[in-house]
């Protein structure tokens, strides 16, 4: 017994283990949820919603985890001042961390709300600013998709892999629209032209879930504007480790900091890049 660790350290599981533990646990309380959390709380704008289930959600993952790993540093969406300012320092702030766990309790929040269910819990452990755990939970279908860099990509015991798309024509695509109105229209713009070149377009409202999907390969690929480190930390991970891309919308490398983000199976990415780059 090492005596310089406090009691309440629960002996020695692994990161994996204590995310996906956590991503189980909050995903029944959200589904438990489900239906009965009654109007919603605005956030930074009418479109941005927050609920008793995600605040409590996130409590309990955050109690879990510090339990576990009282040393380690907690990101989580509801911890934080809305708005992409405020997002942006406490992000720097917390990349500090040797050890940070980004948590979004419910991603997805609007789908929750009206009952759409397409919505997911996601956790993500980043070590010295890098990811090296991601879990995507999807209580609805009960799918748990779990990475870990340099291991892979799994769901339900399968190794992820993207798909063999190799052109636009031939993809299905996903996006999300932003809460922020100017935002929105250039995504709309995008879109418009994106679903004419490809096979189709999907926008199901859970940047976590979405990437999860090109992981799996359901999707070719993904854009999304002025998303936050806890809608990505996770997912980005179940790409690369599937053997996909993820880089800025501009192609710049992709970290935790980039908020406008691409995500593919690899093989369409400078063709979906140069498409969205053609949108005025
Ligand atoms: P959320 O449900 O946790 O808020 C949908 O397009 C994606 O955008 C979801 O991942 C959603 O996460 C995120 N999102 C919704 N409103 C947002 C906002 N105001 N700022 C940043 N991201 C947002
Ligand atoms: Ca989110």
């Amino acid at each position: 017994m090492d005596e310089s660790r406090p009691e309440t350290v629960v002996g020695s599981k692994s990161f994996t283990a204590v995310a996906v533990n956590c991503a189980a646990k909050a995903g029944e309380y959200i589904k438990m949820k489900l239906g009965t959390t009654g109007q919603p709380d605005f956030k930074y704008s009418r479109q941005d919603l927050v609920t008793e289930a995600d605040k409590g959600a996130e409590r309990l993952v955050r109690n879990l985890i510090a339990t576990h790993f009282p040393d380690h540093s907690f990101l989580g969406e509801e911890g934080v001042e809305p708005g992409p300012e405020a997002s942006a320092a406490a992000l720097r702030e917390a990349l500090e961390a040797e050890y940070l766990w980004i948590v979004d309790p419910i991603d997805g929040t609007t789908n929750f709300v009206h009952g759409f269910p397409f919505f997911a819990v996601s956790i993500a452990l980043a070590r010295n600013g890098r990811v090296i755990v991601g879990v995507v939970y999807d209580p609805v279908r009960d799918e748990l998709f779990v990475a870990e860099r340099g291991k892979g990509a799994y769901v339900r015991g399968k190794r992820l892999k993207v798909s063999a798309e190799r052109t636009l024509g031939e993809s299905l695509l996903a996006t999300g629209f932003s809460a922020n109105p100017a935002v929105m229209r250039i995504n709309a713009r995008e879109a418009s032209a994106l679903v004419q070149k490809a096979r189709n377009l999907r926008v199901c409202g859970s940047a976590a879930l979405h990437l999860a999907y090109v992981a799996a390969g359901r999707l070719s690929g993904f854009w999304e504007h002025g998303l936050n480190a806890w809608d990505l930390a996770a997912g980005s991970l179940l790409v690369e480790e599937a053997g996909g891309r993820m880089s800025g919308v501009n192609g710049e490398p992709f970290d935790l900091r980039v908020r406008d983000v691409a995500a593919s199976n690899g093989l369409i990415h400078d063709e979906l890049l140069a498409a969205l780059r053609e949108v005025e």
